[in-house]
């Protein structure tokens, strides 16, 4: 069952999306700020088995490794306005690794983006909510993504706009191991630096998991964070499940002048879930009944 309502923490939350303080660098979290992030990344992973699940299809394993990745970027970071999500003064997100879109549509849902009423209809025929992003459906998608490697490219060409209009908006954008083994994210790299793009931040999902098994297995990536800094962009690289390692480094990006910005986030395909983690099958495959049943065990409820 999907949790019907917004929690009171999370309408007074609104407010604060829209302050564009938040495009600073921000001090560490306070205990209750982490408790909030942390609490919605729980959401996201709770959301993310009862989408799949009732669906069932779609991919669970990433939305699960990327929680703390999405929470703590739309909690604590993004200028957005639920209440308007076309504003042109807003930050963009493009999810470039458009299969996770599970913790896309439960974070936007989370913040009132649409009603929450609409996540059961996840990968149903006509609903807004598509199997991949679908652009002009659903208020908070920035891009149509899931052909790998266009949508890092489309944030790219965001940030330029963004530049060359002197707009203060910040461009951010999800990647993975697997969008890495496509040629576009390379071209992108090389035309980040060349125009300067320090309004462009990416964060990778470096979970050594793709479609087909694990990354090193298919095609190798090598290290990532070096190939990304050898192209001249700021590297950070944190444990991508550690909400205030992430905040740290989304924070640490936004006083990096001259260059694009890279957050290597180490982790764990179905994080929480035992026999989905690290478990390449759920990069695609919906929890059965009893596999839900366990999963919601595993994970607990939402903590208070
Ligand atoms: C251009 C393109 N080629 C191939 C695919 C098929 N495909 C879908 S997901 C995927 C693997 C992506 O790897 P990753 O994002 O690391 O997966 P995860 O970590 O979420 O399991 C591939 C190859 C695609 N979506 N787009
Ligand atoms: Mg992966």
């Amino acid at each position: 069952m999907i949790a019907p309502s917004l929690t009171p923490e999370l309408e007074r939350l609104r407010t604060e999306l829209l302050r564009p303080d938040r495009r600073l660098a921000r001090p560490p979290l306070d205990p209750e700020r982490l408790r909030r992030v942390r609490r919605a990344a729980h959401q996201i992973r709770l959301d993310a088995i009862e989408m799949t699940h009732a669906a069932t299809c779609g991919h669970p394993g990433g939305p699960l490794g990327m929680a703390e990745m999405m929470a703590t970027l739309f909690l604590e970071h993004l200028v957005l306005d639920p209440k308007n999500p076309s504003w042109p003064g807003r930050d963009r997100f493009v999810l470039s690794n458009g299969h996770t879109c599970a913790g896309l549509y439960s974070i936007l849902s989370q913040l009132g983006f649409f009603p929450r009423t609409l996540l059961p209809t996840f990968r149903k025929l006509g609903s807004p909510l598509q199997g991949h992003p679908h652009l002009g459906e659903l208020p908070g998608v920035e891009m149509a993504t899931g052909s790998l490697g266009n949508g890092v490219s489309v944030a790219a060409g965001m940030a330029l706009q963004a530049k060359a209009s002197g707009m203060p908006v910040r461009i951010y954008a999800s990647t993975s191991d697997g969008e890495n083994q496509e040629g576009q994210p390379w071209e992108q790299a090389t035309s980040s630096v060349h125009y300067d793009l320090d309004n462009l931040c990416l964060l990778l999902d470096w979970n050594n998991v793709q479609i087909d098994g694990h990354v090193e297995d298919v095609m190798s990536v090598g290290d990532l964070a070096a190939k990304w800094a050898s192209f001249g962009w700021f590297v950070q690289k944190v444990d991508g499940h550690d909400v205030a390692a992430v905040h740290a480094a989304l924070s640490r990006a936004k006083e990096e002048k001259g260059r694009p910005s890279m957050i290597v986030c180490k982790t764990t395909l179905g994080r929480g879930v035992s026999y989905m983690e690290n478990n390449p099958k759920f990069h695609g495959t919906a929890p059965s009944d009893e596999e839900y049943a366990q999963a919601l065990r595993e994970l607990g409820p939402l903590p208070a």
